[in-house]
């Protein structure tokens, strides 16, 4: 343990760090049907078009019962996830009013009763009789599926939730909705229960300004629970600030005794989003490179700068959506930025006539890049629809990062210099690295994978039935041994700590046993080759003790597992084990566990064991204080333990987790530990 950590840290740390663990809300994910659905506009039970008559109107009702039959195909789930949607989906219409170039403001605020109310400075929803429809164009955006921005002529509308369905899924799935139009000097009201309009368009009052105020109330009969998460929030409505330039969005919390507002205002745009995004790193160079443009009906804007770490991270979106499986702008990046660098560095003798061209790879090493682009109708291809399949976004991109990074590069030699010497670096610890590879799959072919000889397996053959504990210490790793379930549960043994993976090449960390160790008893190997029909455990499971020492290695080994091997936290395959903090003994004969102070106290006046002699309080201090049958009862029954699953939070969140909590900056580290400590899902 490095001991200037240990000090850093308290006990109240401990759980907080945990968080490196960051569980998110799993049930985001979206059933595949309705993203394909409810991308695009086209798609609806009624289009404006059709006219609003008295048959018309009851299909609305229709349309509008089926959102709340169905929420989930609408807003993804009816989980928070769900909730955060509906709020998202207000803001959404408020952006594109941005984007148009009418609102400069943006307020959301949660109200003490869990309700919100979004503002914002734009023209006013058109309150007009629309003359198809028979009423206002406010009642239309409210009570139609879709109606979204085909109305009102001209413009697309380019922002949208992951689902983009509207205002009108929000009113639908709320207990009450109040629209206040600020529009010709009134003010123009109209209010809905569950979707029915209860008040008709109504002036209640003069105004000197334009804009829309829209409060909604999320129904509690829709939602498993109607709680708004602060944090959750601000991270996208941050992030929305970032792609929209100049947009001022204000967040208020009412609901405490003293209300809490934060402001997200970027007059740079995804500039100030890449500054962000590096904050905790030392950086290679300090300028932002930026290009922006508009080719063949597709907007681009893209930033980039360098930090000195190893990792690459590409954020992309499209229409301010956030597409983590990239797509086609993605591509038109990556090739324009591989080719200006290598013909540059050709053209400018820093690489010479025989030596081969830089890789993609090579070249993003410590890259943060932005690519954000607009466009009128993005398809979305993939599993879970979220890579953007447009080819025109491709050429787009590439053209625009080709201008705007020769320039760059003309402009900066430096800095050129400093990024193609990174990249060389990248190339000959990429050679290195592969070299040490093929050795070692040569060297397992002859010698047929042999398994490290730490590592006490289990005899079922079936990975399904398998599981493996990492435990820290050779001590505790004895005691596990002992208390196992030989048929299914395989125990690995770490010798203290393992290589910051974080602050190493690929050379160095495939040099480190424990690491080592980890690869071969998984079978699945890393990286390019990882292959996760070869892991021979269906449950990777770290154990560490319940100390500063135990919360960073166990933090090691979860950055290990993002770095290489993503995908087993991704599908669910890791987990951490929860040894108790005490044993209470009452007598000789009863005894209990308590996995937290809370929860000591709960035994303690269940027992009625404040003030009795006979009991016994005993802190653990690490694994190795409980023999093979305390650590089986209370840590590796499958019937009792409690695991907590790790999951990976979105990728711009979890990579600022892992740089901050691993990198070399150690006053964000202390603040992010003194501000958060949220996390943990809980699976029996
Ligand atoms: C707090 C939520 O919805 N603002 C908003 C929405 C619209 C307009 C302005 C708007 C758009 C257009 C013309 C247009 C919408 N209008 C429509 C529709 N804030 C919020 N601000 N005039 C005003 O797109 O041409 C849908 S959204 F369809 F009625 F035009």
């Amino acid at each position: 343990m490095d001991p200037q950590l240990a000090e850093e840290l308290t006990e109240e740390d401990l759980k907080a760090r945990e968080l490196v663990a960051s569980v998110n809300d799993s049930e985001g994910a979206i059933p595949v049907e309705s993203t394909e659905d409810y991308h695009g506009e086209q798609i609806g039970d009624l289009t404006v078009s059709e006219e609003y008559t008295a048959a018309n109107s009851i299909q609305i009702l229709e349309g509008l019962e089926a959102v709340r039959r169905r929420p989930g195909m609408y807003i993804g789930s009816t989980s928070a996830t769900g909730l955060h949607h509906l709020v998202y989906e207000i803001v959404d219409n408020a952006v594109d009013e941005a984007l148009a170039g009418y609102c400069t403001e943006i307020g959301v605020t949660i109200n003490p009763d869990e309700s919100i109310t979004v503002l914002d400075n734009g023209r006013g929803i058109p309150v007009d009789i629309q003359p198809q429809a028979g009423v206002s164009g406010v009642e239309v955006v409210y009570t139609i599926l879709h109606a979204g921005g085909k109305f009102g002529g001209g413009g697309y509308k380019v922002s949208g939730g992951l689902h983009g369905v509207g205002a009108s899924v929000v009113n639908a799935l709320s207990k009450n909705v109040c629209v206040r139009v600020h529009l010709n000097g009134s003010i123009h009201e109209i209010r809905f229960e569950r979707g029915k309009t209860t008040q008709p368009l109504t002036i209640v009052g003069e105004t000197d300004h334009t804009g829309t105020e829209v409060t909604f109330l999320a129904d509690d009969e829709i939602f498993e629970e109607v709680v708004y998460e602060f944090d959750t929030l601000k991270e996208r409505l941050q992030e929305m600030a970032f792609l929209t330039k100049g947009l001022r969005i204000t967040l208020t919390d009412a609901r405490g005794e003293e209300p809490r507002t934060e402001t997200f205002h970027y007059e740079g745009g995804i500039r100030e989003f890449v500054k962000y995004n590096n904050r905790h790193k030392d950086l290679i160079y300090d300028k932002i490179m930026y290009a922006e443009g508009m080719k063949d009906g597709v907007y681009v804007e893209v930033a980039l700068q360098h930090s000195d770490t190893y990792n690459e991270n590409i954020f992309s979106f499209v229409n301010n959506i956030n597409t983590p499986e990239g797509g086609m702008h993605v591509v038109g990046f990556k090739a324009a930025y591989t080719q200006v660098l290598n013909d540059y560095a050709r053209k400018n003798g820093l690489l010479k006539d025989n030596d081969k061209n830089l890789s993609g790879d090579d070249v993003r090493e410590g890259l943060t890049v932005v690519v954000s682009v607009k466009i009128a109708e993005p398809q979305f291809e993939g599993q879970t629809k979220q890579k953007l399949g447009n080819s025109e976004a491709r050429g787009a991109v590439a053209a625009i990062v080709s201008d705007g990074l020769n320039f760059f590069l003309e402009q900066n030699p430096k800095v050129a210099r400093l990024i193609i010497n990174k990249a060389t670096l990248a190339a000959r610890a990429r050679d290195a690295a592969r070299k040490a590879r093929e050795l070692t799959r040569r060297k397992s072919a002859l010698e047929s994978t042999t398994l490290p000889g730490k590592l006490a397996d289990c005899t079922d053959r079936d990975p399904k039935n398998c599981e493996i504990y990492i435990v820290e210490g050779n001590s505790a790793g004895g005691s596990a041994k002992g208390a196992r379930s030989r048929r299914t549960q395989a125990i690995l043994p770490l010798r203290g700590k393992i290589l910051n993976v974080e602050k190493a090449r690929q050379d160095r960390i495939l040099g480190n046993e424990e690491i080592k160790s980890m690869i071969t008893a998984f079978g699945t190997g890393f990286k390019e080759d990882f292959d996760i029909t070869k892991l021979r455990y269906d449950k990777i499971i770290i154990m560490t003790d319940a100390d500063v020492d135990g919360a960073h290695i166990r933090t090691l080994m979860l950055t290990f597992f993002y770095r290489f091997m993503p995908q087993l936290i991704e599908q669910g395959h890791v987990y951490v084990a929860q040894p108790p903090l005490y044993r209470v003994e009452k007598g000789k004969k009863e005894h209990y566990y308590a996995y937290d102070d809370k929860e000591l106290d709960k035994i303690l006046d269940q027992i009625d064991g404040r003030n009795d002699p006979s009991i016994e309080i005993q802190r653990y201090k690490g694994l190795g204080e409980m023999d093979a049958e305390q650590l089986w009862d209370t840590t590796m029954d499958p019937a009792k333990r409690i695991l907590l699953r790790v999951e990976m939070e979105d990728a711009s969140v979890a990579d600022q987790i892992f740089t901050l909590l691993m990198g070399d900056k150690v006053e964000p580290r202390r603040e992010f530990i003194e501000k958060n400590a949220k996390y943990a899902t809980i699976d029996a």
